[in-house]
């Protein structure tokens, strides 16, 4: 191993990640209004063998089970997402309290048993009455969402600290809104440009909406971020590298720290003025209080003729020969220190990695799942972020993708991502072995700086 329990120190943060339309289920009940992706899944033709998340692990009845294995398994923090059309089954207006009960009810039993909640406001569900609307290529949406934030903060802001605002806005409006493989499965330059400056507004707005009501949290956002290198040492891919960069890695976090939209690494996004209207720059930006970071794997790029707009292409996984995960990512474990001193590099107070994980094709085998892959890409990345964190960046701390086994979006069901393996017929859960790898992980370094602690007491 090329760390030890002690190079994360005592506050660093450990823990897992979920989000409300990939784990809950329970899609119609008790007043929860439909959302893009409850609309989008049901739909034939749009998701790996039709697949959608109208029971997934069924978390809204398995909650406290779940809580309560997390428990057990020593980890610290537990990253959610709520379901806005739970709480505002229209997207504005009316407020759904069955929707609050519930997630109170989360909240609740993880203090109760001493586990920290850590919130995402959005991600990617958005209220399928707010699609109708016109969804994130409305400006309206910056009303809607600061409504939907207020009533977030108002029932949970006493007991939850930690906040991020969007996950990965570059993913759910580039694939909901340009390429349409996502919901709401919309396509064009157009709607995609409308989608990223609302969501980028949100991000900002979002955020000081959350420090307005309170002065006691931590708030945060998340982004993509992905180690961009050129296919060959030509001009042409350094170049389209550089244009895919700014799409990928700096669309959303440039503005937010003040630099604006990186419209000379990529000019297409000269086409995003048309929606920006007076005072809008100042109202990108937003100082946070930690960036996460979300990655998974490197790109290679190369340019492409067959691309307009970009003209760049992303040279697949299985295309190279390397070792891919069930997804054809990479396995490169490098890519997670580089991009961590990429997003060091815009100065944030802190930086957390609030996903990294891996898919594999699972199987229980005598009641065991012995995810060796799994286990071993884990333990390669938690290394890099190890290394990172020596060489002075700022990481705080580092959430695994996924706890359980989940709905993986337009891919369905095969891609499994969970420290936990669900069997969606039984809603049986198994930790694997790298579930208890992970855990025995962080309840060493928490064993090893308490007792350091006492040491020293
Ligand atoms: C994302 C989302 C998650 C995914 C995970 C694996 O990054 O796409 O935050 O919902 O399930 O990243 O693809």
């Amino acid at each position: 191993m090329g760390f030890t329990t002690k190079d994360f120190g005592p506050d660093f943060k450990w823990g897992v990640s979920t989000a409300a339309y990939q784990i809950e289920g329970a899609s119609t009940l008790d007043g929860k209004g439909a959302s893009i992706w409850d609309v989008f899944a049901n739909t034939k033709g749009k998701t790996y063998q039709n697949q959608h998340a109208n029971t997934s692990c069924d978390f809204y009845h398995h909650y406290a089970q779940d809580i309560a294995l997390m428990s057990i398994m020593n980890i610290p923090n537990f990253r959610f997402s709520i379901s806005w059309s739970r709480i505002m089954p229209e997207g504005t207006g009316k407020v759904n309290y069955k929707g609050i009960d519930f997630y109170n009810k989360v909240i609740d039993f993880c203090l109760q048993l001493g586990i920290e909640p850590w919130i995402t406001l959005y991600h990617w569900d958005l209220p399928y009455e707010l699609e109708k609307k016109g969804g994130w290529a409305n400006r309206e949406i910056v009303n809607w969402f600061s409504d939907y934030v207020h009533a977030c903060i108002t029932a949970f802001g006493s007991r939850v600290k930690h906040w991020m605002v969007l996950n990965e806005p570059v993913v759910f409006t580039g694939a909901g809104y340009f390429l349409g493989i996502h919901a709401p499965g919309r396509k064009g330059l157009n709607s995609f440009l409308a989608a990223t400056h609302h969501a980028a507004l949100c991000k900002a707005e979002g955020g000081r909406i959350l420090r307005s009501m309170r002065s006691d949290l931590c708030i945060g956002t998340t982004f993509n971020a992905s180690y961009i290198q050129p296919y060959s040492m030509s001009k042409q891919d350094e170049l389209a590298a550089k244009r895919v960069d700014a799409l990928v890695n700096k669309l959303f976090v440039e503005p937010l720290v003040g630099l604006g939209y990186p419209v000379k690494d990529l000019p297409l996004l000269q086409r995003l003025e048309q929606f920006v209207k007076s005072g809008d720059e100042q109202r990108l930006a937003f100082d946070m209080d930690f960036i996460g970071v979300q990655n998974y794997t490197r790109e290679i790029v190369a340019a492409s003729l067959y691309k307009p707009l970009i003209w760049a292409t992303v040279v697949k996984a299985n295309k190279r020969g390397v070792e891919t995960t069930l997804m054809n990512w990479e396995v490169y474990p490098e890519c997670i220190y580089h991009v961590l001193h990429r997003f060091n590099s815009y100065k944030p107070k802190a930086l957390v990695v609030t996903e990294n994980g891996a898919a594999y094709e699972d199987v229980v085998i005598g009641g065991e799942v012995a995810d060796t892959k799994r286990k071993q890409y884990l333990e390669d990345h938690i290394s890099q972020v190890a290394r990172a964190k020596k060489e002075g960046i700022n990481v705080t701390g580092y959430f695994v993708w996924s706890f359980t086994d989940n709905f993986e979006w337009a891919e369905g069901y095969r891609p499994r991502f969970g420290l936990v393996h669900v069997n969606f017929e039984t809603q049986q859960r198994i930790v694997k072995q790298s579930g208890k790898w992970y855990s025995k992980l962080i309840t060493e370094t928490a064993l090893v700086h308490l007792a350091d602690a006492e040491r020293y007491a």
